[in-house]
């Protein structure tokens, strides 16, 4: 099921349920190079999500800013390598979203447990505003903000579950975006715990 967001963007509903265990499994290995953790933000506060990385270079914030990093600060190694079945699905999605060029080369993933939450903001550490973003939802369900590229404008709220797939490119690549604080709940395959994988073009 393809269902248009906005200009640009897409939900694909149960998209990455197919390759539910290999994520699952790539996901073991990246946390055992690059384990979860809450990042200092530039305002001095302790982000409720944890985050870690793979690919080319991580997102990091710490209290001089964001940026992307070819290596862990935390560990002073390189990022776990993008897993094949990291790109594949994204390469699908973004492919099944009309963006049959994309290659992303670096993947953020967020891990949230009851009462975490993402507070409504733009993404605009990549070099490129061009490539789309891909994001994957695992685990608990969770509301989704999705507002417009004025921070002001009307937000609409969705609920992502797992297996579902966005989309989110073109007009809609700097639209605010965030996530309502996690339900309390148990998911069967992941307990009680949210995952998000958002595969971008950073570089
Ligand atoms: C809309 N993650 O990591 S994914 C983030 O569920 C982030 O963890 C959220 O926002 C999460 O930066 C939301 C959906 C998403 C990701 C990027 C977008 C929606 C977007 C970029 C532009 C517009
Ligand atoms: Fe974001």
């Amino acid at each position: 099921a393809r269902e248009k967001l906005a200009e640009g963007a897409v939900l694909l509903r149960g998209f990455a349920l197919d390759c539910e265990v290999d994520l699952l499994a790539a996901i073991q290995a990246i946390t055992t190079v690059s384990p979860f953790r809450r990042m200092a933000t530039p305002g001095g506060h302790v982000m409720s999500v944890a985050m870690t990385n793979c690919g080319q270079a991580g997102w990091v914030t710490d209290r001089t800013g964001y940026h992307y990093d070819a290596t862990d600060p935390e560990t002073g190694k390189p990022w776990h390598p993008m897993p094949e079945s990291f790109m594949a699905l994204a390469v699908f999605a973004a492919t099944e979203a009309g963006y049959c060029r994309f290659r992303p080369d670096t993947c953020l993933i967020n891990r949230y447990e009851p009462g975490a939450k993402l507070s409504l903001h733009q993404d605009r550490n990549e070099r490129e505003f061009a490539h789309p973003i891909v994001s994957v939802s695992l685990g608990l369900p969770a509301t989704f903000q999705f507002g417009g590229l004025r921070r002001a404008d009307p937000i609409r709220k969705y609920a992502l579950r797992h297996g579902d797939v966005a989309v989110w490119g073109g007009p809609s690549r700097l639209c605010h975006h965030g996530v309502l604080a996690l339900k309390e709940g148990a998911h069967p395959k992941l307990g009680r715990m949210r995952l998000n994988l958002t595969f971008r073009g950073a570089l």
